[in-house]
């Protein structure tokens, strides 16, 4: 079996997405996601002009080989450019080896260690009120486990908040699932930690009065933080139990989780914008976080995540993928098939993906009483509509930034 056919996909259904898509000489399909918010081109020329010749005529069954070789020749390594091409080669081979054996890719990671993935929706509201409204909606919806994102007073616009849609100027939109706005230039937010350290304590205390002490409840702090300040922010949130703080500060410098270890129990949670195992390392080995965020798509790929996972087990620290809408049907469920195969699996992120996005990538997937599944459909279960895809042609899009009252820029 030989690769005959690499086709890179852009589509923008609800929001950009590129997928890589491969054909064999036997017929067989992978597809691979391979979508950087904001940055979608790049990716798309890394794999069309870089990467695409390297896999015509190669064998789609030497994964591990095709990867060390996509990491290794390039010279240049790491970065979520790099990563995310190298994913979506990746995924798309093990879906292609699942359709060839027969199975679900679960299957071939070790098979299922548990029934379903456990998995947290976004509450959010400008207002309180609003707020306990949209935990109350998700707790309808099935899900056992909820971020709570809220707004802050003084602030015109913050991250994870769904009604600011509207404030974009389009209601329709939910601004927690969908940051990106579509346009030339970014938009710019405002940002005041005093403010939101202070407001923050007092809408958990309101969330737990409201809903109890035992429903799991997240809080993603979303970079914005120095350590001391994330320290601080943890120890106010000890009392309200919570699930796991993520992204409590930026962790370019992986030291900087040491300081706010030492001041709270609150589990940590980091790693959406990581890309490799060595960005995990040290906050692994010295017990810093608790939940790896890393996503397939921006990881390198199940194997590379596989690997970064399983260096995490040794340590007691489980996954936590990232799962937002700009990760596409097809990242999902390769997140899905490796967080049922794992055993140190933590809860996986959701957020559902629009009506358009559904007609493009048919997905078979189930949500049944809070529980993610990725189904038994052979490979990852994903496939791609190209006719439908060709009817939503790129738009440019940036996620937003931040300044401050000072104008200086900050960690949006
Ligand atoms: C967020 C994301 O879901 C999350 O935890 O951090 O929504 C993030 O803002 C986007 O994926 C950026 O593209
Ligand atoms: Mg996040």
């Amino acid at each position: 079996m030989k690769i005959d056919l690499a086709d890179v996909i852009v589509t923008s259904p609800d929001r950009n997405f590129v997928t890589l898509k491969l054909t064999t000489s036997d017929g067989h399909v992978g597809l691979g996601d391979a979508t950087v918010n904001g940055r979608e081109l790049a990716v798309v020329s890394y794999l069309s002009d870089h990467v695409v010749p390297l896999l015509i005529g190669s064998d789609p069954m030497r994964i591990e080989d095709t990867w060390q070789f996509l990491y290794r020749s390039a010279y240049w390594r790491r970065g979520p450019i790099t990563m995310a091409a190298i994913a979506a080669v990746d995924m798309a081979l093990w879906d292609i080896k699942g359709k060839a054996a027969g199975m679900p890719v679960y299957q071939l990671l070790g098979g299922a260690s548990r029934t379903g993935l456990l998995a947290y929706g976004h509450a959010s509201g400008k207002e309180l009120p609003e707020l306990l409204d949209s935990v109350q909606e998700h707790i309808e919806l099935g899900y056992r486990a909820i971020r709570i994102q809220s707004g802050v007073p003084n602030l015109k616009s913050i991250y994870g908040i769904a009604s600011q849609g509207a404030d974009h100027g389009d209601a329709e939109l939910r601004y927690d699932h969908e940051p990106a706005r579509r346009g030339e230039k970014p938009v710019e937010e405002d940002w005041d930690t005093r403010a939101y350290l202070t407001h923050l304590p007092g809408i958990f205390e309101a969330v737990r009065g409201e809903f109890g002490a035992t429903l799991p409840l997240l809080h993603d702090a979303h970079h914005r933080l120095t350590p001391i300040q994330a320290a601080r922010l943890g120890k106010d949130l000890e009392p309200y139990d919570l699930f796991w703080l993520e992204d409590c500060t930026p962790a370019e410098n992986q030291e900087a989780l040491r300081l706010v270890r030492q001041h709270t129990t609150t589990p940590l949670a980091i790693g959406e914008v990581f890309n490799t195992v060595w960005d995990f390392k040290d906050l692994i080995r010295d017990q810093l976080i608790d939940y790896v965020r890393g996503a397939v798509t921006h990881m390198g790929g199940i194997t590379a995540l596989k690997k970064t996972l399983e260096y995490a087990a040794m340590y007691q620290v489980k996954s936590g993928m990232h799962g937002p809408t700009d990760i596409s049907p097809v990242g999902m469920a390769a997140a899905m098939h490796l967080g049922l195969a794992i055993h140190n699996f933590g809860i996986q992120e959701y957020m559902p993906h629009g009506a358009r996005t559904d007609q493009v990538f048919q997905q078979t997937f189930t949500w049944r009483e809070g529980l993610l599944h990725p189904g038994d459909e052979l490979g990852l279960g994903v496939s791609l509509n190209v006719d439908e895809a060709g009817r939503y042609p790129y738009e440019r899009a940036y996620l937003p930034y931040n300044r401050l009252a000072d104008g200086t820029v900050h960690d949006w």
